[in-house]
């Protein structure tokens, strides 16, 4: 019995189930020792490598789940984005896309070929992953990231034919990448939409919406549960619950109280503590997720997570408190 998945199952009796968005990264020593000698991309693309970065957090905590060691871009570098992540920015795209032909991805066997490697060494579930299609497509148009997305959104505002074709392109590739991933073993896949918070209430619905809602469809059959994210869109929770994933990840500017209201019983809920609190003195930490979690304490269907990735500073004490603050309650 994994309350991971039983949480998923909405039937959760055991304790409360916690990972961390961004467990293996950089706020860990040991991941960073790592990438003194590998680049990013180099950790991604071997397999050996990305399952031994997979396991990193699960040595050092008490965690519920582990999640495959990759990023949301190698998708989209399988379709042709010369990607490359850069020290103080970040990702960037060499050749950002401008309304091209779409060519079919690459099968990104190395990571089918991580998943494999890691489930015999796993005590707990696995979660896979991808990119939502809207927010892949935002950076394979911008080329990097950006405050306002402006490169991104225009294009679709000017060629909505394009964008809707890249947007449909990009919901096959995610399927297939998803249904590749759970092939390979993967117990649950989590999906990221990082960015349709820039869109208008009309355009959300038909550019991240829709594509979410026909990739958890498509699922459907493995019977293998979806996650969706979208962070700061919490003012779409009822709509994210209608396209009827097994579970809403919010981030932290809602109260889980009230989704849980919102949402109704029949979904998952997982977040959502403010990731700036593991930068806070210990006993704030444990006030903080001691508050957080007197909203959901007899939920059967709460995952706890922070509310976005970990920061890449912060101290892995302040976790280890963290951990134990959650595993204390329940
Ligand atoms: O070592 C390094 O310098 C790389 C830092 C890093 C790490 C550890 C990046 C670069 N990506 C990752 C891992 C990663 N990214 C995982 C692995 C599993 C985990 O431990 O959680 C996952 C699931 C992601 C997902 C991801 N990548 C998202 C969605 C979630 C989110 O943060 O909103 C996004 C937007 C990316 C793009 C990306 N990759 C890396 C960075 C710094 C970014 C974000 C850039 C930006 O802010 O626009």
């Amino acid at each position: 019995m994994y309350p991971f998945l039983e949480a998923l199952k909405r039937q959760n009796k055991g304790r409360i189930p916690l990972w961390i968005m961004r467990q293996a990264g950089r706020y860990l020593p040991e991941y960073r020792a790592i990438r003194e000698k590998r680049s990013f991309l180099e950790l991604c693309h071997t397999p050996e490598l990305a399952a031994e970065v997979t396991l990193l957090p699960l040595k050092r905590y008490d965690l519920d789940a582990a999640i495959l060691f990759s990023d949301i871009l190698v998708l989209i570098e399988a379709m042709g984005a010369k990607l490359s992540f850069l020290e103080k920015e970040g990702p960037v795209i060499a050749n950002p896309y401008r309304g091209e032909p779409l060519h079919k991805a690459r099968p990104l066997t190395e990571v089918f070929e991580t998943i494999r490697l890691l489930k015999p060494s796993l005590k707990v579930p696995l979660i896979g992953f991808s990119g939502a299609p809207f927010t892949l497509a935002s950076y394979w148009i911008q080329g990097r990231s950006s405050k306002d997305w402006s490169e991104a959104k225009n294009f679709f505002w000017k060629h909505p034919k394009e964008g809707k074709r890249l947007i449909q392109a990009l919901t096959d590739e995610v399927i297939a990448y998803l249904k590749g991933q759970i092939e390979a073993g993967v117990d649950a896949v989590q999906l990221f939409e990082s960015w349709g918070q820039i869109l208008g209430f009309e355009q959300f619905h038909e550019l991240s919406l829709k594509p979410i809602q026909q990739i958890v469809e498509a699922l459907r059959p493995t019977g293998v549960p979806v996650i969706v994210y979208s962070k700061a869109a919490a003012g779409f929770a009822e709509e994210i619950a209608a396209c009827r994933p097994s579970a809403i990840s919010v981030d932290w500017n809602c109260s889980l109280a009230t989704v849980r209201k919102r949402v109704g019983k029949e979904i998952t809920i997982q977040g959502n503590l403010d990731p700036m609190v593991l930068y806070q003195p210990h006993d704030v930490i444990r006030r903080e997720v001691e508050g957080l979690l007197k909203q959901v304490s007899d939920d059967p269907a709460y995952i706890f997570n922070l509310g976005h990735g970990i920061l890449p500073d912060v101290s892995p004490d302040a976790v280890q408190v963290l951990v134990e603050s959650v595993h204390a309650k329940r």
